[in-house]
């Protein structure tokens, strides 16, 4: 069994992340605090890789990264790769969405999720993305979930992200689907 560093410090992609890779053969540790990557690329995969190449080649160990974020169609595709700088706490950041969205009638958005792991010299060895489409809701609904879970309605289900089980948000989001592509591959090297 190899270490794979998981390189976030969100507690709830790290809990999502955890369900995914639990029980494959892999030991999971953490990322220390400390060790802060400045996410200077201009896209999802870019921030991933560079999350994961430096935090593999800062701990000498095998590296996972998730980066990902919400992109309203009516925003111009914003808050994107910004979504974790759009506010300093989920509800700031879903109160400034909801805000600069206001009655607007394209309610589109998608979820994207890129995925990408690094072997211990940083090099990438594996890169997945995966996107989920859905809705911006006028108002929060549903308590499970993190981030901005609650204004995210999927129209296939007819519940928001915080209103599916673990399970469902687990098989149809943008993070689900990053996945199924690539733990399959995560057997091969
Ligand atoms: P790390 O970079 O340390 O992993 P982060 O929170 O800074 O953590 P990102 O830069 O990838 O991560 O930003 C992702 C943003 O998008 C953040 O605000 C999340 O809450 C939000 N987000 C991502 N996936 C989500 C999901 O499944 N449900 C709700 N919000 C999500």
């Amino acid at each position: 069994m190899r270490k794979l560093v998981v390189a976030t410090g969100n507690p709830g992609k790290l809990q999502e992340m955890e369900e995914y890779l639990t029980g494959k053969n892999w030991i999971l540790t953490l990322k220390p605090q400390e060790l802060d990557i400045q996410e200077t690329g201009t896209t999802f995969r870019e921030n991933a890789c560079l999350k994961a190449s430096q935090t593999a080649q800062a701990m000498g160990e095998w590296a996972i990264a998730d980066d990902s974020g919400l992109a309203v169609e009516a925003l111009n595709g914003a808050p994107g790769i910004y979504s974790a700088r759009y506010g300093a706490t989920d509800t700031e950041r879903i109160a400034r969405l909801l805000k600069e969205l206001g009655d607007n009638s394209n309610r589109k958005a998608q979820f994207i999720c890129a995925i990408a792991i690094a072997a211990p010299d940083g090099s990438i060895a594996l890169e997945t993305e995966g996107i989920c489409r859905g809705e911006i809701l006028k108002s929060p609904r549903g308590q499970g979930g993190f981030g901005y879970d609650p204004i995210f309605y999927v129209p296939q289900w007819q519940q928001t992200f915080a209103e599916m089980t673990r399970q469902r948000k687990g098989k149809v989001s943008h993070r689900g689907l990053a996945f199924e592509q690539l733990l399959p591959q995560l057997k091969t090297i």
